[in-house]
């Protein structure tokens, strides 16, 4: 039989695919990504009109921002980074530049981000852990000692503590005589998904918003090479948000970003072509290539509806990472090919710089070995696989066009029904989106446990017995004592009445909504205000954000209606709530400043599913004060979920805490990423089960209630 003349649609392949799949129908192969349903196959049909004459370097840059793009310059591969001093993060960044590193990523440690000097008592447990301690110019200066700030382009991750962290790096630039008109680089500045999923803000939202919008001034007139904002869906999609979850909050944020910018007399077309966005690349490939073209496509769009006109306005440019939830802790090797599957797609993409995962991510910190395989992994894209040579490779893929379209629409609506409803500073406040995401990332948890999706691994494919991989170990307590001696050395050198001035016009200006409080931030940088003071004197106007969000419900059982398992455990809990006459109950506990919270929220609602009583703790809290909770709440036991290398100081503490409280009956359990070579030492100081990353939700619910049923009353 001769080929039809007419173009193949899906009808005909349905024909040929019926003859292959015997009793069973086309349909089953259909697949669905959160909101989104995708075919098995796709024809010219599905490619819309206009993907044929899209040019690479033309709006809306569907295709690419440039016309050239990696023909002629590859992306930029900068690889985030920080841990312990200013001094070995130091050593770790000239390394990396000599190795082929094109730019730098500073992490810094949670205490820094979250406004607090590393003497204060609150963060024992979190200084230098997950990133690089910061408490004053010196220490910025120590960072980039001998990295020449006006040739080298430094992003920094940095939200709540934005104003101290940037004022610093400026005045430690300004002192190796590079102005801050020369700098280049990028501050993350994205206070908005804070309040959504990453949990490093300080102040309320809307103070918050008026520190976006000062830094936003201060750089579009004085740092016309700093883009102002990395506009982050990463944190979303970590947090398990869908594609279109993450396109649509991401660039609703970017709308009120300008918005805010506009509003303080700014001209669009000035400091537009400075913003900058951040997306997470997780495993699903081609979903995840088709999501850059369409967060193209729609800001281009976005933006000209906003009003601007010119060109490198409607660009949108971004860095990617790829994902770490993706990662697990079982045969972590296996991570060096996820990464690289991830990396592929964020350059088929078209992103302009990236940051690729060390294989060891679900176990501590990468260590020299795992990041030269990160950055490797980019080097190996770059020299040796070809993929720079041509730009957008998969434009007319049918596949690839209709999932970009797709993902257009369906992200277009999203955003149009939150502008309708006010915007995203009012969703935030509504906290909608973060109850949306925590939906989409449980349902995700109960597909994983139910082995509906596949992790080698993990689910399947297990191996017991795994070769064992050198960890990096950071001495806490070390760091720790470093940096509370250069406090106490700055703060004695210092002009301390210089620096109480400038600390008191901080106040001053944020207490009557005037001045710019970055400049005013400089000048107390430069009179070498630390850090916690310069966010001190902010706070005593602005005070310190507390969240409260509800946890979301019924999720989790839905997903296991009639699954054995599933019922068996609720039974055994039904048991023990009849003969106690009451449920077994468990405080989910967060403690020191690890925000990361979506492992704890997701166990909190399946365990509320499953029928314990679950109280959520408070972010941030200290080990005493999570015993005191305890306590009043009469819980059974204690889940400490620990994501930021706190564990080995927080636990024992906190047992001790129960202890001194005749608390010693409550239970502690806990959770997170937490090497298996410290699981004796915490079971040593009385935590009696320890889940790690990939743990099975109803396994660990299985355990801990074989803990109740140890100790039950005789009837
Ligand atoms: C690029 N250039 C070209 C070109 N491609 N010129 C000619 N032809 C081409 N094909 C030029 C650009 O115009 C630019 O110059 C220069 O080269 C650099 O290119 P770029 O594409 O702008 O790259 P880069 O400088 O790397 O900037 C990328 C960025 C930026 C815009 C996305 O915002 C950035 O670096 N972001 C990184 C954010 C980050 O690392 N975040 C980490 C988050 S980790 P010019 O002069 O125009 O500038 C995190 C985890 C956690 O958040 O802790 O939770
Ligand atoms: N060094 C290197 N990578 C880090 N990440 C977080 N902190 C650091 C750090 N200090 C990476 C991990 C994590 C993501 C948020 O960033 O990949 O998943």
């Amino acid at each position: 039989m001769s080929k039809p003349v007419r173009p193949a649609t899906f009808e005909d392949w349905a024909e040929l695919a019926k003859a292959e799949l015997g009793t069973v129908s086309p349909e089953t192969l259909d697949r669905r990504y959160g909101e989104m349903e995708v075919r098995p196959v796709y024809f010219a049909g599905d490619v819309p009109g206009e993907a044929a004459d899209a040019l690479p370097g033309q709006a809306p840059f569907t295709r690419g921002i440039r016309a050239t793009m990696y023909a002629n310059r590859p992306w930029t591969i900068r690889q985030y980074a920080g841990f312990s001093t200013a001094e070995e993060s130091n050593a770790f960044y000239r390394q990396a530049l000599e190795r082929g590193q094109k730019g730098l990523s500073v992490a810094f440690d949670l205490a820094t981000h979250r406004g607090y000097d590393s003497d204060h008592p609150r963060v024992a447990g979190d200084v230098g852990k997950a990133g690089v301690a910061i408490d004053s110019v010196e220490d910025m200066k120590a960072l980039f000692d001998g990295i020449p700030l006006g040739n080298v382009s430094v992003s920094m991750t940095m939200n709540g503590a934005v104003l101290p962290v940037l004022a610093m790096f400026i005045v430690a630039a300004e002192e190796q005589g590079v102005p801050q008109e020369a700098l280049q680089g990028t501050i993350q500045n994205d206070i908005l998904k804070e309040f959504m999923v990453r949990n490093t803000y300080i102040y309320p939202p809307e103070p918050s918003m008026r520190i976006v919008g000062d830094v936003m001034v201060h750089l579009e007139r004085h740092m016309p090479r700093f883009n102002s904002i990395s506009i982050s869906g990463y944190h979303m999609h970590e947090a398990g948000a869908t594609a279109v979850q993450e396109l649509a909050y991401t660039l609703a944020d970017g709308i009120e970003y300008v918005r805010c910018a506009m509003a303080r007399g700014l001209d669009i077309d000035r400091f537009a072509p400075r913003l900058s966005f951040f997306f997470g690349i997780g495993m699903n490939f081609f979903l995840e290539i088709a999501k850059l073209r369409a967060a193209r496509t729609l800001w281009a769009e976005i933006m000209t509806g906003l009003g601007a006109k010119d060109a490198r306005s409607l660009m949108l440019r971004t860095h990617c990472q790829t994902s770490g939830v993706s990662l697990t802790e079982q045969d972590p090797h296996n991570n060096v090919v996820r990464t690289t599957l991830e990396a592929l797609a964020a350059v088929l993409g078209g992103t302009q710089s990236l940051h690729t995962n060390s294989f060891d991510e679900a176990i501590a910190l990468p260590t020299e070995f795992s990041s030269r395989i990160a950055r490797n992994t980019q080097l190996i894209l770059q020299h040796e696989s070809r993929v720079t040579d041509v730009v957008d490779p998969l434009g007319g893929s049918y596949y690839i066009e209709a999932l970009t379209a797709d993902l257009v629409g369906r992200a277009r609506a999203m955003i149009e029904e939150i502008e309708a409803a006010g915007g995203m500073v009012r969703a935030v406040q509504a906290g909608t989106p973060k109850a949306a995401i925590e939906r989409a990332a449980t349902a995700r948890q109960a597909g994983i446990d139910k082995g509906e999706e596949v992790i080698v691994g993990v689910n399947r494919y297990r191996v017991e017995d795994v070769e064992n991989v050198e960890i990096r170990q950071i001495d806490n307590a070390r760091v720790r004592a470093r940096q509370v001696g250069r406090l106490e050395r700055l703060r004695t050198a210092r002009d301390e009445a210089r620096c109480q001035s400038m600390l008191a016009a901080l106040t001053e200006y944020a207490a009557k909504d005037e001045g710019n409080l970055l400049a005013a931030a400089i000048e107390a940088a430069r009179a070498r205000a630390t850090l916690g003071e310069i966010s001190a004197a902010l706070e005593t106007v602005f005070g310190r954000h507390q969240a409260d969000a509800p946890l979301v419900t019924g999720v989790f059982a839905e997903r296991f209606v009639g699954d054995a398992e599933f019922d068996e455990i609720s039974s055994r809990i039904a048991q023990i709530t009849a003969r106690r006459g009451r449920p077994p109950s468990i405080l989910v506990a967060k403690m020191g400043q690890d925000g990361h919270d979506r492992g704890a929220r997701v166990i909190g609602s399946a365990f509320a599913d499953l029928g314990f009583t679950v109280h959520m703790g408070a972010l941030f809290e200290t080990a005493p004060e999570v015993a005191a909770e305890a306590g009043r709440l009469r819980v059974d036991a204690i889940g400490v979920s620990s994501l930021a290398a706190g564990h080995l100081t927080l636990l024992p503490e906190l047992i001790d805490a129960l202890e001194a409280m005749a608390l010693g009956h409550v239970r502690v359990f806990a959770g997170g990423v937490i090497p298996a070579e410290d699981y004796a030492a915490l079971r040593e100081a009385g935590v009696l089960e320890i889940f790690g990353p990939g743990s099975n939700v109803l396994e660990s619910a299985a355990a801990i209630l074989d803990h109740f049923e140890e100790r039950l009353p005789n009837r």
